[in-house]
C-alpha cells in the first residue's frame, strides 16, 4: 500500500501567525502564542499521522535581522527547516505592508513549492484581501494563495487538504503515534515563557530564558522546578516583583497552563538568576538548547 510523508515548513514575519496555524493544522497547542512579536525562538515539530499519510509540521521562528547570538541561532533553525521542507507555508498577514524582504531572501535557492497564506482576513474586508491575493500571484507565482483565519480556524481545512495533496511518496519519517520532537520539559519551560510575554513589558520578555532544572512525573502530579534567567539585577527584581506579587502571577497562570498540557496536578517552583549577556554567549546559548 502506498504512503505519503513530507516535511511542511512554516515560515514567516514574525508575529504574522506561524504557531496559530501549526497549532490548528495539528490541532493541539504545541506553540505557544502570545501578541509580541518573535514569541518562538525554536524549531518546533508537529506531526500529524493517519494511515495514508504523516505530514511533519515545523515551526518556525519569525524572520528577522540578528542583533544577538540568540537570533543567529533563530535564523539557522529557519534556514534547517527550508532545507528540510518538501513544501513550504510562507505566512503573512494582512497588515504586512507589501514588504516581506527578508522573508523572501530565505527563500532563494530553495526549490521547494510555497503557498503563500494570507492570514487574520478576520480583521479585513474583502478589498483589501483581494490586493494582497493579487500582490502575492504577481510577486512570487506561488503554487497556491489562500486567505485564512487561523485565530478562527477560517480556510484551515482548504490549506490542509492542499498539504496532503502535495505530499511526496515517502514512508513515515517519525512513530506513528508521535506528536512532536519535544519532550515534556520543553513544554513546560515554554509554558512559562508565554507568561513572561504575557505579563512584563519591553525588554523584559527578550532577556529572559526559562529552563527546567527538574521535572519529577507522577500518576496524579508532576513536579517542576524551574529557572527564568535574565541579563541583568535590574531585570530579576522586575520579574520577581514587591513581595514577589509578579512572580506569583508568572507561577499561577503557568501552573494553570501545565496542568491543562499534562491533564494532571503541577507543583511549580521558580527561582530567578543572572547571566549577563546569555543571549551574546555562544556557550550558554548552547547550554540552552540553542544550535549554533
Ligand atoms: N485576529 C487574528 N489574530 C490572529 C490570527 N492568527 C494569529 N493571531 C494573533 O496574532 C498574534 C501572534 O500569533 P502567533 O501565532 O504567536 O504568531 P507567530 O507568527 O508564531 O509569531 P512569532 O513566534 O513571534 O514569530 C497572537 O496574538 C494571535 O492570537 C488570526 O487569524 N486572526
Ligand atoms: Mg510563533
Amino acid at each position: 500500500m502506498s504512503h505519503q510523508a513530507g516535511f511542511v515548513s512554516i515560515i514567516g514575519k514574525p508575529n504574522a501567525g506561524k504557531s496559530t496555524l501549526m497549532n490548528a493544522l495539528v490541532g493541539e497547542k504545541m506553540s505557544i502564542i502570545t501578541p509580541k512579536a518573535q514569541t518562538t525562538r525554536h524549531r518546533i515539530l508537529g506531526i500529524v499521522n493517519t494511515d495514508d499519510y504523516q505530514i511533519v509540521f515545523s515551526d518556525t521562528p519569525g524572520v528577522i535581522k540578528p542583533h544577538y547570538a540568540l537570533h543567529e541561532s533563530m535564523m539557522h533553525q529557519v534556514d534547517g527547516s527550508i532545507v528540510d521542507a518538501d513544501l513550504i507555508l510562507l505566512v503573512t498577514d494582512i497588515y504586512e505592508e507589501f514588504d516581506e524582504t527578508d522573508v523572501l531572501k530565505k527563500l532563494e535557492g530553495s526549490l521547494a513549492p510555497v503557498a503563500v497564506l494570507i492570514n487574520k482576513i478576520d480583521q479585513s474586508d474583502e478589498e483589501t484581501v483581494k490586493k494582497k491575493v493579487e500582490f502575492w500571484q504577481e510577486k512570487l507565482k506561488p503554487k497556491a494563495i489562500f486567505a485564512i483565519s487561523a485565530l478562527l480556524e477560517h480556510n484551515i481545512k482548504a490549506v490542509m487538504d492542499f498539504v496532503v495533496e502535495n505530499l511526496p511518496e515517502h514512508p513515515a519519517y517519525y512513530e506513528k503515534d508521535a506528536l512532536t520532537d519535544r519532550n515534556d520539559r520543553f513544554f513546560a519551560s515554554e509554558m512559562i515563557r508565554a507568561q513572561l510575554l504575557k505579563q512584563y513589558k519591553k525588554e523584559i520578555p527578550y532577556s529572559a530564558e526559562v529552563i527546567v532544572t527538574a521535572f519529577i512525573e507522577g500518576e496524579t502530579l508532576h513536579r517542576i522546578s524551574a529557572e527564568i534567567i535574565v541579563e541583568r539585577d535590574s531585570q530579576k527584581n522586575i520579574i520577581i516583583g514587591q513581595g514577589g506579587k509578579m512572580l506569583k502571577i508568572v507561577g499561577t497562570y503557568a501552573r494553570r497552563d501545565m496542568e491543562e498540557f499534562f491533564q494532571r496536578k503541577v507543583f511549580l517552583e521558580m527561582f530567578v538568576k543572572v547571566i549577563p549577556d546569555w543571549r551574546s554567549k555562544k556557550n550558554y546559548l548552547k547550554k540552552f538548547g540553542y544550535e549554533g
